[in-house]
């Protein structure tokens, strides 16, 4: 028997569709209609070209994803769960266009929206989700993205003003953006800002010949003496807990986007092997194959089960960053698992970028890293269990 004779739908084995409400599967199949019909076919050659495709931001804030999960603001107001499906969909694409859309909403609109002033949220939060104004989020410095406790970017007061130094690095959107929000250290603590991509020592620089993550614009950000006016400063946190939380929400669509990159990776090899004949047979009948699909299948519907638990958890209000930490590390893993195992059952046409699975598979090598890299990730839960950080 072929799976395409199967009664269960390979990519969702354990029916997640069936737990789905009415409103919560119109935006799945609406983003999936979308992924397929209109990023689908860009996704390959942006990546080959190494460009975001711009084109796609009209599209995507028409659909109501960015910003999705906000109430008010010209925003969606959707849950978590939709947010979720909308990073599955998103990301089978391609993870470049999950992560423009990770930014801009769980990122800039997000703390602009928990933080931010009335003014704040009214200038930017309905120009951001039209895509009228894009945002990128600058946490990460050249020294050492895992530790941001330990930022040198800063900020003293001068008046009413702030006078912003430093650098940022990796920062996804940077030289497209609009408004950065920039966490500095301050004298009452980290503190975030909203800098205007005009504000006089401000500029940007894109990081070129990226292997990962092509379809999407990485940049450094460099902050000379920036004047920054009180008005900028979001005035509801000074600490690390400010980004970290910004990271929670993030994080969460992460564990939902790798689960769409895997069932691409697994798309592709189902259809592969039952038309790629060796030895006589189909590879889909030998033993060995069918144990790789299986576990592909396993390890995307755990994942899957994760996700689905964790925006309950998150849609209740109760959720712990550790629970998104472990989810976070353990989609990941199984999302780049799968796509380079789906690399390799391609055998030489999966080098081609014809194929998705080597695409995605760069790709993932980001999304393991970024956010919070797959170490960060166990030595938090680590730390959940023990009662003990080991992260010095
Ligand atoms: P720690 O002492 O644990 O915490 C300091 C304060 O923050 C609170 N907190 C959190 N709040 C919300 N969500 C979380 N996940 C939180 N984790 C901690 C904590 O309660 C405390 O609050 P308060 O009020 O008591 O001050 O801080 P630590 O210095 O020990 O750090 C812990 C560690 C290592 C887990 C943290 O630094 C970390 O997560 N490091 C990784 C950094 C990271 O993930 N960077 C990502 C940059 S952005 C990015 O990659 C975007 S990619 C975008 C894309 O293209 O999709
Ligand atoms: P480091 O922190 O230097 O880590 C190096 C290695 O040390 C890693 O393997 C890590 O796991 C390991 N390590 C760290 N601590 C420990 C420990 N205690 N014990 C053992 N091992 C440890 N950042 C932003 O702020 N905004 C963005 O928009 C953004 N976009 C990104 C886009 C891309 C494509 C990429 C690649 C990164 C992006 N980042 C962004 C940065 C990203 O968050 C960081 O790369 C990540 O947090 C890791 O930081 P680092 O690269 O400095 O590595």
């Amino acid at each position: 028997m072929t799976s395409k004779n199967s009664r269960l739908d390979p990519m969702d084995l354990f029916d997640i569709r069936s737990e789905l409400t009415d409103d919560e599967l119109l935006v799945k199949d609406t983003v999936a209609r979308f992924a397929d019909e209109k990023a689908i076919p860009l996704m390959r050659e942006a990546f080959e070209n190494h460009t975001f495709p711009k084109e796609l931001i009209p599209q995507v804030a028409e659909l109501g994803l960015l910003g999705s999960s906000i109430e008010g603001y010209d925003c969606a107001g959707m849950n978590s769960i939709s947010y979720g499906l909308i990073c599955q969909e998103l990301e089978r694409a391609d993870s470049g266009l999950r992560s423009f859309v990770s930014v801009q909403s769980s990122l800039v609109m997000y703390p602009i929206y928990t933080f931010g002033s009335e003014e704040q949220k009214q200038r930017w939060l309905p120009a951001m989700a039209k895509g009228e104004a894009i945002g990128c989020f600058g946490l990460t410095e050249p020294q050492g993205g895992s530790d941001p406790g330990n930022m040198k970017t800063h900020a003293k007061k001068d008046g009413t003003d702030w006078i912003l130094n430093g650098a940022k690095m990796w920062i996804t959107n940077g030289t497209i953006a609009d408004a950065a929000v920039v966490w500095a250290k301050t004298d009452e603590g980290i503190k975030g800002f909203i800098v205007e991509k005009d504000m006089p020592g401000f500029t940007t620089q894109e990081i070129e010949n990226k292997f990962s993550l092509r379809a999407s614009i990485t940049a450094a950000l460099f902050f000379d003496n920036v004047r920054v006016p009180e008005a900028s400063v979001l005035p509801g946190v000074s600490s690390l807990r400010g980004p970290l939380s910004c990271l929670t929400q993030a994080r969460y669509g992460i564990t939902w986007g790798v689960i769409g990159a895997a069932q691409a990776c697994l798309d592709e090899v189902l259809n592969y092997t039952q038309d790629r004949v060796l030895f006589g047979n189909p590879l889909a009948s030998t033993q060995a194959i069918q144990i790789r699909l299986a576990d592909m299948s396993r390890r995307i519907t755990t994942a899957q089960l994760l996700s689905l638990r964790l925006g309950h958890i998150k849609d209740a209000g109760n959720l712990s960053p550790t629970q998104v930490s472990m989810a976070k590390w353990n989609n990941c893993r199984a999302a780049i698992d799968i796509a380079r195992d789906a690399r390799d059952i391609l055998g030489g046409a999966g080098i081609s970028a014809e194929y998705s699975p080597i695409r995605h598979m760069l790709n993932l090598e980001s999304v393991i890293t970024y956010e919070g890299t797959e170490t960060v990730h166990q030595l938090a839960v680590g730390r959940e269990l023990t009662g003990i950080s080991a992260f010095g």
